[in-house]
């Protein structure tokens, strides 16, 4: 190109970076899939997008060294299983990459105690786990913050669980660019309509939980199609009979939810399919949906987690690439500060 078209050439868009994370402590469920990595899967295709297996939040609750290991292997394995492609996006281990316990320590002296104290699943988890409350419990966000602040993220996708801990990342993120002038991009959360809070199927009042103890109330991913079916057919409902998306109707609302998001059809469509059938039939088709959907990630699990050397090639260059972007930052950070550089 020459000089003169040079000057006249638009400069390409910047394409949006996209950072989001999962922990590795089980077998990811529907609402996972449903709530946050489908979303990973489709965003890869037009934008920059990062992945990382969260491994330092997952030991904000007690974890068995060995189990943490072969879940962040699995972890992994999973996400290749359901469509998130080394080639087109960034997949790393947490822990491989030393910026994000760095970058924490900085951001944590710019975050108040109150606004950790306020945060939901702080709350939660220090009410299930009552003789564990650790900091890194309390500080948990402060990582997450720094996970996304690092690749100067423009969207998070989450589920709905995870609002409050995007505004907290945005107000740190705020606060610091207040003082040092601009550091790091406002990141925004991506909250599908449908699936971002997929309930129990036991309890359909609380959101569908991996660590849950009963294994009824949660779809596995890996989940053979005959339990899937079978774990639907068992799920809450109510004492009615119409299937139809109403308030008060919570077991059959969540149902609904799972094989609308899942065949696209609308909840109207689905009330008329289902009309006269009753609950045991709709059960059944909601079971089988998903049932089918789930196969081929099942299948492909069975061989990626088979092939360790292939699985660490990909987290190794993920890493490697990921050290780059955010040690960007973190440089960034440390001047900003007043760290005297060693250079
Ligand atoms: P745990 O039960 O061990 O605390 P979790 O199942 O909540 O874990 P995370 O690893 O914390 O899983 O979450 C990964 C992603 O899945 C997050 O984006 C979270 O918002 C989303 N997610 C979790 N549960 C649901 C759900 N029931 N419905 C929709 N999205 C969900
Ligand atoms: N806290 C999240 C997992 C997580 C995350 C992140 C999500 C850790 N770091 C950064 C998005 C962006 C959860 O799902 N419980």
């Amino acid at each position: 190109m020459t000089t003169a078209e040079n000057n006249t050439a638009v400069a390409p868009e910047r394409k949006k970076v996209i950072f989001s994370g999962i922990q590795p402590t089980g077998v990811m469920t529907l609402g996972n899939y449903l709530g946050a990595i489908k979303n990973w899967v489709t965003l890869q295709e037009e934008y920059n997008c990062i992945y990382s297996i969260v491994n330092m939040h997952a030991i904000t609750v007690r974890q068995d060294p060995a189990a943490l290991r072969k879940n962040t292997m699995e972890a992994f394995a999973l996400l290749l299983a359901c469509g998130v492609d080394p080639e087109k996006c960034i997949c790393f281990i947490q822990s491989h990459v030393r910026t994000h316990a760095e970058l924490t320590w900085v951001l944590s002296c710019f975050t108040q105690f109150g606004e950790l104290s306020r945060m939901t699943q702080f709350k939660d988890k220090s009410a299930k786990h009552p003789d564990n409350i650790n900091v890194g419990l309390f500080t948990y966000p402060v990582l997450m913050a720094a996970d996304i602040l690092l690749y100067q993220a423009d969207l998070v996708p989450v589920g709905a669980d995870q609002k409050q801990h995007l505004e907290l990342s945005r107000d740190i993120a705020g606060r610091f660019n207040s003082l040092f002038s601009n550091t790091f991009k406002m990141p925004d959360p991506y909250i599908p309509k449908l699936g971002a809070r997929i309930m129990s199927l036991q309890e359909p009042d609380k959101k569908m939980s991996k660590s849950d103890e009963n294994v009824n109330a949660f779809i596995s991913i890996l989940d053979k199609p005959e339990t899937i079916v079978k774990k639907f057919k068992r799920a809450v409902t109510d004492s009615e009979t119409e299937v139809v998306f109403r308030e008060g109707k919570d077991g059959i609302n969540n149902l609904m939810t799972i094989y609308s998001t899942i065949t696209g059809d609308s909840y109207e469509k689905i009330a008329n399919d289902f009309a006269g059938k009753g609950y045991g039939d709709f059960k059944t088709a909601v079971g089988e949906v998903v049932a089918e959907h789930l196969r081929p990630v099942r299948e492909n699990f069975d061989r990626y987690v088979n092939d360790k050397a292939y699985l660490k090639e990909c987290y190794q260059k993920g890493a490697e690439r990921a050290l780059m972007i955010s040690s960007r930052t973190l440089e960034k950070v440390y001047k900003k500060v007043g760290f005297l550089p060693n250079k």
